[in-house]
């Protein structure tokens, strides 16, 4: 059995500071339609899409900070974009600052959507695992708040969608085993994660030379150890003199690079994703059923002369050690 996805990357090169949303979407149009070309039935974008990665500045004034947020989605901005993908009969996954006026106040977090090919937002997901700091540290060449200015999601969940199920991540999350763990434990056979990755990382300047290498590792132990397609797509280049990765790509659940951008601008890649592949590792190396073991992942803890036995029990040990 076979159940194709034809997939692009929509990985974007820099936004910088002065660019207009209007500039932004037109260029996210352009790959859509070229996406859509290629065959794509959906196109991934990367986190915070919309406008330049503003977490690398420390910003005090509320108003000057909200304007990165979006308060609505869509919003007139960004209708051309669901009206082209209504148009074209493509969906999208697109990351992008929220602003969310709730019952208790506002509330800032980073987010992306996942819509259909009818145009209509099928799932929303507030990213997790949010890192950086929350203080201004004025030691770095450039500022990661990301602490300041999103608070965490309360978890992942999957949408049935485009012929399989779909997971959503953004970015730091795709370093978390627990990311993809918790997806596949939900039957997730393709999880869309957009990035943005500065090649400096300040507390640890020693990963710099590796920050590809990460990237990469991540996204292919992820769709190995839990038989799902991974598509990471970055937003890289020089943005407002700070440089970060590309390196999108579409790994299988055989955990092999089946599609790469090459460059660190906007750029369309497509690959054709059989969802069926997942069975594949799902149903063998990697039956949670059959092989896993929760018990042995608690807390339950042997002393000595204990010994655990398989089933998550202690047993006294016939000879103590
Ligand atoms: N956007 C994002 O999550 N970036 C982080 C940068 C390193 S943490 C300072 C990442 O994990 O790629």
């Amino acid at each position: 059995m076979s159940r194709y996805l034809t997939v692009a990357m929509g990985q974007l090169g820099p936004i910088q500071r002065a660019d207009s949303r209007a500039s932004v979407v037109a260029r996210l149009c352009a790959m859509m339609r070229e996406a859509k070309a290629l065959g794509a039935q959906l196109i991934v974008y990367p986190e915070l899409a919309l406008t330049t990665f503003f977490p690398r500045w420390y910003i005090e004034d509320p108003q000057e900070l909200h304007a990165f947020y979006e308060t609505t989605m869509p919003n007139a901005d960004t209708q051309p974009l669901f009206d082209l993908a209504r148009e074209l009969g493509i969906g999208f996954y697109l990351g992008y600052a929220e602003l969310a006026q709730e019952a208790d106040g506002l509330h800032q977090y980073n987010t992306s959507i996942l819509v259909n090919q009818q145009a209509e937002i099928i799932a929303k997901y507030r990213k997790v695992h949010v890192p950086g700091h929350s203080e201004h540290e004025p030691w770095r060449r450039f500022q990661h708040l990301e602490k300041r200015y999103f608070e965490s999601g309360p978890g992942f969940g999957v949408t049935e969608a485009f012929g399989g199920v779909m997971g959503m991540a953004l970015c730091n999350d795709r370093r978390w085993a627990e990311t993809y763990r918790v997806l596949a434990l939900q039957r997730c056979e393709m999880v869309f994660i957009g990035y943005n990755t500065p090649v400096h990382n300040a507390p640890a300047p020693q990963h710099d030379d590796l920050s590809l290498f990460h990237n990469q590792l991540s996204l292919q132990a992820g769709a190995y150890q839990n038989g799902m397609w991974v598509v990471g797509v970055a937003k890289g280049g020089l943005e407002e003199g700070v440089d970060s990765i590309g390196g999108s790509c579409i790994v299988a659940p055989s955990g092999e690079v089946i599609s790469r951008c090459i460059t660190k601008d906007d750029e369309v890649q497509v690959a054709r994703c059989d969802l069926d592949w997942c069975a594949i590792y799902k149903r063998t190396t990697f039956d949670f059923d059959l092989h896993r073991r929760p018990h042995a992942y608690g807390l339950i803890t042997a002393k000595k002369g204990e010994t655990l036995a398989a089933d998550g029990t202690l047993w006294q040990a016939a000879v103590g050690h």
